[in-house]
């Protein structure tokens, strides 16, 4: 039930919410000085399912994410600093700033990696559910990712994998309709729906309306047990839709792919003032504190940017460090030179 939501669960919901909204918008803003360099793909909107699987889910339980992965790396607590640094390419990225934008990975907040192929982090979740259920370590894998990802073959393999061994693994689909500019009536057959093709996979699934923060919390907490508790994987889908251009910090309504109609009806369903209004009416915050949450990330987020700035380049042999695993399964400390 989401009015069972604890007041200081509901407001980390949604401080994690106002990061991912307000560091975006801080990127959008910021692209043209021409100093993050690598493509972004922006998740204005998007920022429920993101922050829900932080909040529910265990600090170590492993997050695989995709090209639209800074709202999953922050959701999931990931350091403000440590994204934008990545972004300018910068040493003190959370990949020493040799990623950029679709590779992120931070072991320390259970954020093992993203990848820019559609779908092909989704086994590497189950993967990691297969390695805690043979190490009984209690932890859950959760492979994030698109509606487009369905239609790739491994996702149908790893979900099947997944239910044969019941793996601790959610797999969580934000499913904003759009494959890039191809919404989903032209790429899949006219009635599918996605989690109905999933359940007849023999998976427990859930749907529900990614802009209602609580109910999405509520939703991934009982999946989360689920997993947990040995009852196998599960596969939640949310309705979600992207503001912005697939990749890019600009909109794109004038393409004409999507009408503005569609854009303005989603956008007045604002998943960040629902909550925030939801928060109000709750009285787990009233006006001045809702206003200093803002205030304080709006102050990350500035902190961010200014750790970027002041991070220096990687030296250029660093291109060449641990690209490759020794014999001993040790990184590669090396030059390689091939
Ligand atoms: C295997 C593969 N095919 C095509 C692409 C090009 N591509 C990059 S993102 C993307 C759209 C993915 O859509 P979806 O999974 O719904 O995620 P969204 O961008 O909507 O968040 C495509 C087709 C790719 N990266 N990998
Ligand atoms: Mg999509």
């Amino acid at each position: 039930m989401t009015s069972d939501v604890a007041p200081q669960t509901a407001i980390d919901l949604l401080r994690r919410m106002e990061r991912i909204r307000l560091l975006e918008e801080a990127i959008a803003e910021r692209y043209p000085e021409e100093k993050m360099r690598c493509p972004t793909h922006l998740s204005t909107g998007q920022e429920t399912v993101p922050s829900a699987i932080g909040v529910a889910l265990r600090r170590d339980d492993q997050v695989f994410s995709t090209h639209r992965s800074h709202a999953h790396y922050v959701g999931k607590g990931g350091d403000l600093g440590a994204l934008v640094a990545e972004l300018y390419g910068k040493a003190g990225g959370c990949c020493g700033g040799r990623g950029g934008s679709m590779h992120l990975s931070d072991r320390s907040v259970g954020f093992v990696a993203s990848t820019a192929i559609v779908a092909n982090s989704i086994p590497l979740a189950v993967g990691a559910a297969l390695a805690n259920r043979l190490l009984g370590n209690g932890r859950v894998g959760c492979a994030l990712f698109g509606d487009a990802a369905v239609e790739e073959g491994v996702f149908s393999e790893s979900v099947n994998f997944a239910a044969l061994r019941a793996l601790p693994v959610l797999f969580v689909c934000e499913n904003n309709q759009y494959s890039v500019f191809t919404h989903l009536r032209d790429r899949q057959p006219a009635g599918r729906r996605i989690h109905e093709m999933v359940a007849a996979m023999g998976v427990r699934t859930v749907v529900g309306d990614g802009n209602d923060a609580l109910a999405v919390l509520a939703a991934v907490e009982d999946a989360a047990a689920h997993a947990r508790n040995r009852k196998g994987p599960v596969f939640l889908e949310f309705a979600t839709y992207r503001w912005r251009e697939h990749c890019g910090p600009f909109y794109d309504n004038d393409l004409g792919y999507r009408t503005a109609g569609e854009f303005e009806a989603w956008r007045a369903r604002d998943p960040v003032a629902r909550l925030e209004g939801e928060l109000v009416s709750r009285g787990d915050l009233d006006a001045a504190g809702l206003r200093s949450l803002q205030e304080s990330v709006r102050a990350e987020v500035a902190a961010a940017f200014d750790v970027a700035e002041a991070s220096p380049f990687p030296p250029a042999a660093d291109a060449y460090r641990e690209l490759f695993v020794a014999q001993d399964g040790m990184p590669s400390q090396g030059s390689h030179t091939e």
